[in-house]
């Protein structure tokens, strides 16, 4: 629960890829991934006055694809910025699938940052790619804009919504992710439990929290 209720001056909802490539039938399906726009609209249509979207948006041949390295995906190889898990080939710039999902909701999306577009770095956060230092001018926005709290949901929470999350809560803002609004990818982790388990642990460490979408009004 928000320690106050949502003031639609300065608090914001922040919709991150929700893009039919993360979705059944898409490259890289998130099971349920189409069960987020009912209840993102319904934020949309509701408490939030303001909205943002991210849209995962790579060329042929990005870092992040398992082809580009002729591995198989899951698999993960060191980059020169560290790890990163090779994904099937998704959310391919100007394919329909890449789009914003066609019943999203897009009256309050006043700005859209894509991310992932350059061919040797993939980028999960909504303000940083994954070098954790190039930024996507995201947070300039917000500041400018006097937006306080993020309230963050789409796909998938325990990379793209977590990545953004985590660097909210770094940059300072009072960061919340609304769960149910939220599906996972959910990879099995070497030393057990998965990487939903592990998102959300390290997400409330950093004084992240979950709500519901019910109780946002
Ligand atoms: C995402 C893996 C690769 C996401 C994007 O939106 O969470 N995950 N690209
Ligand atoms: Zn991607």
């Amino acid at each position: 629960m928000p320690d106050r209720p949502i003031d639609p001056a300065t608090d914001i909802l922040g919709v991150i890829d929700v893009q039919p490539t993360f979705m059944p039938g898409g490259a890289l399906a998130v099971a349920e991934g189409d069960a987020v726009v009912p209840v993102i609209n319904r934020l949309l249509a509701g408490p939030f006055r303001h909205a943002f979207a991210t849209q995962d948006w790579h060329p042929p041949g990005h870092a992040s694809f398992a082809v580009t390295h002729g591995r198989q995906a899951y698999e993960t190889v060191g980059l020169h910025y560290g790890e990163q898990v090779l994904w099937p080939e998704h959310g391919v710039q100007g394919t329909a699938e890449a789009a914003l999902h066609p019943r999203l909701d897009q009256a309050r999306i006043e700005l859209v940052v894509r991310k992932g577009f350059h061919r040797e770095i993939d980028s999960y956060s909504a303000f940083f790619e994954n070098d954790r230092a190039t930024p996507t001018g995201l947070h300039g926005w917000l500041r400018e804009r006097g937006f306080r709290r993020l309230f963050l949901c789409g796909l998938a929470t325990d990379y793209c919504v977590a990545f953004s999350a985590e660097d909210a809560a770094r940059l300072g803002y009072e960061t919340f992710v609304v769960e149910d609004a939220c599906r996972g990818i959910g990879l099995p982790l070497p030393e057990g439990g998965t990487t939903m388990d592990a998102a959300r642990r390290r997400l409330e460490g950093m004084g992240v929290t979950f709500v519901a979408s019910g109780e946002l009004g």
